[in-house]
């Protein structure tokens, strides 16, 4: 009986696989409604930028323009040569904008010099420049160049592209009117390359793609290895050995690879490039948008809205869903993280009901900012369901703190004591059991941590069975208390949402053999413990000595329902996500020598404590 249910099972997955397939494939034949020129926009300090317009052939109409800027190119080129897809979804697409690429300063075919993160220059005076002069050069000859605009615009992007959307509301042109910046880097010091100063090891090979001033030509390899693909991560790091020795897996002109290099700590050269700092007195209108298991910017969307909503009076609001880096962007039926199923159609009705209505109202309404949109929208991860809210953290929040206490408990009530692990950098804790040699590892964040919840160097804590769903939302820190025998150390906290072995919340029936009794990962984070202080001046340890070691998790939206388990757990590795401390303190960990690298033992008191907030 149960082999005919699994076949027929089988056969049904098939082909609802074959009939999403079908739906994705569903084209839209740009070249027939658009049509594309290519250009070059002169700067105010006479670089010129290459920019290509796809302008609808209905000429009966006005439209606005939506813009992105990358430096991901806006190729293809060539007059005949059509992206398959345009604009930030297929509704806007179809609809009909003037949507318009560009090559940011320095990449591609644009002129000029690259610079990661360009610093933003307040006042700029004559023929000084950063990203937000180019963007409002860019509008202004788009409005007064490109026929049948009705002279409003739009900006979006996400990711890399989401960092030039929130830049362009910096001295923003009048005519630009709505901008949504998504998965948008706030900062390379917490977005990306690095959280709270660990090294992102296992973005080492877009430290190569950003590496130069100049784009390389595309043929051009930006690093010397080859048969990548087939290499365990895991393996493939351990073999190379301390960060100097990526030295050689990089060309000797890799500008950024230096710059990493030359300023491990949160330094002036990380600061000034850091964009939420700028954030005051806007004035287009803003959707900011990201994903709850977004492995490479969550640190950049929250800081953004919540910025924008501080100190400035604009139109503001933020969506937040149940997905990875840029998912909110794919058209594909079903939405999972990993192996964590979330619903269908999540991006496809956001794009629909969200993202189109945003950009519509602003760009083809009439002014007013009544969009009947709500000021937050962000999904409840547990419960498997969209809330809107007038704040965030909702105002209805209250605060709860749990303990890291004896006996593996996460108590209301603290412990004396304390628990104890060996931490070797020669056998660090794996931050997944399936690491692949990805490009950015972004499947991770609800894997199952049973793996790691096994060893002797993970500490785990967790609840009683919950007896009532709770609902944790906003940010979590975890306040721990800790000391080690060695003089530095990284401290990583998971917060994991422990299923029951009868895994009942199970949305396809093939996932229930996979969350019984899973383990999900709903937030991690490291500090490097040297910068627990002052990310600027970093500190030793004092051997032995009880230390105070705070960690700011990203905000959470996540019901852990009845008849599941709060789960904390500290480790002090997680490679190759991070590269590794030497847990011995050394100036640069970036020049670190195998040498420096030592076993330590590490305790954490049980008067640690993991402190949120939950709605009631
Ligand atoms: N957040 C991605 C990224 C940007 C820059 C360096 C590394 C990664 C991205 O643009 O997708």
């Amino acid at each position: 009986m149960r082999l005919i249910k699994y076949i027929f099972l089988r056969t049904a997955l098939l082909l609802f696989t074959l009939t999403t397939f079908a739906q994705e494939t569903e084209s839209y034949d740009v070249k027939k409604h658009y049509t594309k020129q290519e250009v070059d926009i002169v700067m105010r300090d006479g670089i010129k930028l290459h920019t290509t317009i796809y302008s609808p052939k209905d000429t009966s109409k006005k439209y606005p323009i939506l813009l992105q800027r990358t430096p991901y190119s806006s190729r293809p080129y060539g007059k005949d040569e059509f992206r398959s897809k345009i604009g930030p979804n297929e509704f806007l697409m179809k609809e009909g904008n003037i949507i318009v690429y560009q090559d940011v300063r320095g990449r591609w075919m644009s002129e000029g010099v690259y610079d990661n993160m360009r610093a933003y220059i307040p006042n700029k005076k004559g023929k000084q420049f950063d990203e937000a002069s180019d963007t409002y050069d860019t509008v202004d000859w788009l409005i007064n160049n490109v026929e049948n605009t009705n002279k409003k615009v739009g900006v979006w992007g996400i990711s890399y592209p989401g960092f030039y959307a929130t830049y362009s509301l910096l001295d923003a042109h009048p005519a630009l009117k709505a901008v949504s910046p998504q998965a948008c880097i706030g900062d390379f010091f917490f977005d990306d390359f690095h959280h709270n100063g660990a090294y992102l090891l296992s973005y080492w090979r877009v430290t190569a793609l950003f590496g130069h001033e100049k784009t390389k030509p595309v043929s051009e390899p930006w690093y010397k290895f080859s048969d990548l693909p087939s290499k365990d991560q895991y393996q493939f790091f351990k073999d190379i050995g301390p960060l100097s020795n990526l030295d050689e897996y990089y060309k000797e002109d890799n500008v950024f690879w230096t710059q990493l290099k030359e300023h491990p700590n949160y330094d002036e050269f990380w600061q000034k490039r850091g964009i939420i700092q700028h954030l005051e007195k806007i004035k287009p209108a803003v959707m900011v948008v990201g994903g709850l298991f977004d492995a490479e910017d969550l640190y950049g969307p929250f800081e953004t809205y919540e910025n924008i909503e501080k100190r400035s009076d604009n139109y503001n609001i933020m969506v937040f869903g149940p997905w990875s880096h840029g998912d909110w962007a794919r058209t594909k039926k079903r939405q999972a993280v990993g192996n964590v199923y979330f619903g269908d159609e999540l991006s496809m009705k956001y794009q629909k009901n969200i993202e189109t209505k945003f950009f519509n109202h602003f760009l083809k309404g009439n002014g007013d900012d009544k969009t009947g949109l709500p000021e937050i929208q962000i999904f409840d991860t547990g419960k498997k369901e969209w809330k809107s809210y007038d704040s965030w953290p909702p105002a209805a929040a209250q605060k709860k703190a749990f303990y890291l206490a004896e006996n593996d408990k996460l108590s209301e009530s603290k412990g004396s004591n304390f628990a104890e692990f060996s931490s070797d950098p020669k056998k660090p804790v794996p931050y997944s059991e399936d690491i692949k040699m990805v490009f950015t590892p972004r499947k991770y964040m609800t894997d199952d941590q049973r793996f790691a919840a096994r060893r002797p160097d993970v500490l785990v804590y967790e609840t009683p069975v919950l007896t009532e769903d709770m609902t944790l939302v906003g940010e979590v820190l975890a306040k721990l208390k800790v000391a080690t025998t060695g003089t530095d150390a990284d401290w990583i906290v998971k917060l994991v949402d422990v299923f029951p072995n009868n895994a009942e919340d199970t949305q396809e029936t093939q996932e229930y053999l996979k969350m019984a009794n899973y383990h999900m990962m709903v937030r991690s984070e490291v500090m490097r413990g040297r910068f627990r202080n002052s990310f600027t001046k970093p500190e030793p340890f004092v051997a032995n000595q009880k230390t105070d070691v705070n960690i700011k998790l990203q905000d959470v939206h996540h019901t852990f329902k009845k008849g599941h388990k709060i789960q904390i757990q500290v480790q002090s590795t997680w490679f190759p996500l991070i590269d590794l401390n030497p847990q011995t303190f050394v100036p640069n960990i970036f020049k670190a020598k195998a040498s420096d690298f030592t076993k330590q033992t590490h305790k954490v008191f049980h008067d640690s404590a993991i402190e949120f907030s939950i709605l009631k």
